[in-house]
């Protein structure tokens, strides 16, 4: 039994409040649960990669009242991130989330906010809610469908007709007995019984699949993690695989080329941004400061942001297949004007891959190794003898063996 029961008139109260504090978008929804079998089948081949995580919590995923018993709404939260004009909004290098300090931290601080106006204003005891954003065995974005914030697009993606696929979402499991909001219509349909479907609104495009450079999603909504570039330069802590390098273009951290593409980003505007705090100075940085970096400087520039999980090894190893890249793009060249400039500025780059094909951190250097291939294969045997001879861990002595080969 629900704890109280939270009619029309008093769910818009509460959506009022709640969007003041700050979220751009909020959803009611009851507990209808989320039908198929979608989430085991996307585990069963193996497409969460190593996220063993997601794999062990599989049944709390599909039933939250295994979260928090007695749980009987789900309110979703939207918080839009879109950048307005400038750098951060135009560049293709940096998972636009990831431009500002961790929104797992920021969000929860609104999260914590609407925690006491639950508790103050409708008289919840603490033990009688519970909130996350992407922290918690929740399906944020089949519940999202469900309470019609958007639908989930051929990317996966939640898409939201007002704010396209610019929204971070957040739950809140409650024991308030509250009235469903409705999933989203069709377009044009005026009879249509609402009911959350994958592609609801993408109508015959297939943009985002057609895209995608590496393939990553293999049906419509359903996503490869293994191949999918955001995976493979935020979650393997490893090695990434090599056939997949010269795929990922100039994405150094994260992906949003699926997202990019989507025609629903037309009406987006910019976030008010009350959750966020911009960190579009990221944006800036050039590679030579990146691929120079010291440890030091990571832990200062990157305080406090979702990049910094990923360790200075991590970022450097990412910032070695851009570099590899380089020659098939212009996202990270400087503006030089003169053909010697550019030779010079491509000299520096090879000079710290060299350096950085001996860096401390094995898991750096096969990808060192491999950008001074792409980059200069004529002569990447002599740049590379010396640090070559002193070479022990296996899997940059694989790498330098294919290029051998
Ligand atoms: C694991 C994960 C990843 C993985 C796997 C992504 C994936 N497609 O599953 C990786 C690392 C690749 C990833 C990448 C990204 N992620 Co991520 N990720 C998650 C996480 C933690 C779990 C997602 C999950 O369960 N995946 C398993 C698959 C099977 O589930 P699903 O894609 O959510 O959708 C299925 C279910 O909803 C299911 N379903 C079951 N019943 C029903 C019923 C109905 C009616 C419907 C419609 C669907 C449905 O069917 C769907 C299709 O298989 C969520 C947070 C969370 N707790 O939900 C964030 C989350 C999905 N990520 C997010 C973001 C922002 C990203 C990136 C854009 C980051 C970036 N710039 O690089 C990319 C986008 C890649 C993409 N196109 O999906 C946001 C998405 C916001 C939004 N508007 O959709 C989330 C919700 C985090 C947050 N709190 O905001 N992510
Ligand atoms: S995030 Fe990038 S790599 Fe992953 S599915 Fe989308 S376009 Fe493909
Ligand atoms: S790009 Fe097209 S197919 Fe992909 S999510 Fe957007 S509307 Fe749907």
């Amino acid at each position: 039994m629900g704890r109280a029961i939270i009619d029309a008139t008093v769910k818009d109260l509460l959506r009022g409040q709640i969007l003041s504090i700050g979220f751009d978008d909020v959803r009611f929804t009851d507990l209808t649960p989320l039908s198929n079998n979608r989430l085991k089948d996307w585990v069963e081949q193996g497409y969460h990669a190593d996220m063993e995580w997601l794999k062990r919590t599989i049944e709390k995923r599909l039933d939250p009242s295994l979260v928090m018993e007695g749980v009987c709404s789900v309110i979703m939260l939207g918080v839009n991130y879109l950048p307005g004009e400038g750098t951060a909004l135009s560049q293709k290098r940096w998972g636009k989330y990831s431009l500002y300090s961790d929104y797992h931290d920021t969000v929860l601080k609104g999260l914590k906010r609407v925690g006491e106006l639950l508790e103050e204003d409708y008289g919840l005891n603490s033990d009688e809610y519970r909130y996350y954003t992407d922290t918690g065995p929740v399906m944020e974005r089949g519940w999202a469908a469900v309470s019609g914030m958007g639908w989930q697009g051929k990317n996966g993606m939640l898409i939201s007709r007002q704010h396209g696929n610019w929204l971070l979402l957040a739950t809140i499991l409650t024991k308030l007995e509250i009235e469903p909001d409705p999933p989203l219509k069709k377009r044009f349909a005026s009879n249509q019984i609402p009911k959350a479907e994958l592609g609801l609104l993408c109508g015959k495009c297939t943009r985002c699949i057609d895209d995608c450079p590496t393939n990553a999603i293999v049906e419509p909504g359903v996503l490869d993690a293994k191949l999918c570039i955001s995976y493979q330069t935020i979650e393997n802590k490893g090695v990434i695989p090599r056939e997949l390098r010269s795929r990922f273009g100039s994405r150094i951290f994260g992906c949003d080329i699926c997202l990019d593409v989507c025609p629903w980003n037309r009406f987006a505007q910019e976030g008010r941004m009350l959750l966020l705090e911009n960190r579009y100075v990221i944006a800036s940085l050039s590679l030579l400061e990146i691929l120079r970096m010291s440890r030091d400087d990571f832990r200062e520039i990157f305080r406090k942001t979702a990049i910094k999980r990923l360790k200075l090894r991590g970022l450097l190893r990412n910032a070695c297949i851009v570099a590899g890249n380089l020659l098939g793009n212009k996202e990270w060249w400087p503006s030089l004007k003169s053909e010697d400039q550019k030779n010079d500025w491509l000299e520096e780059i090879i000079k710290e891959l060299v350096r950085l094909s001996a860096y401390e951190k094995a898991v750096v250097r096969p990808h060192a190794v491999w950008a001074v291939y792409r980059l200069r294969a004529h002569e990447a045997d002599r740049l590379l003898a010396e640090n070559r001879a002193l070479e022990t861990d296996e899997e940059t002595l694989q790498e330098y063996e294919y290029w051998e080969s």
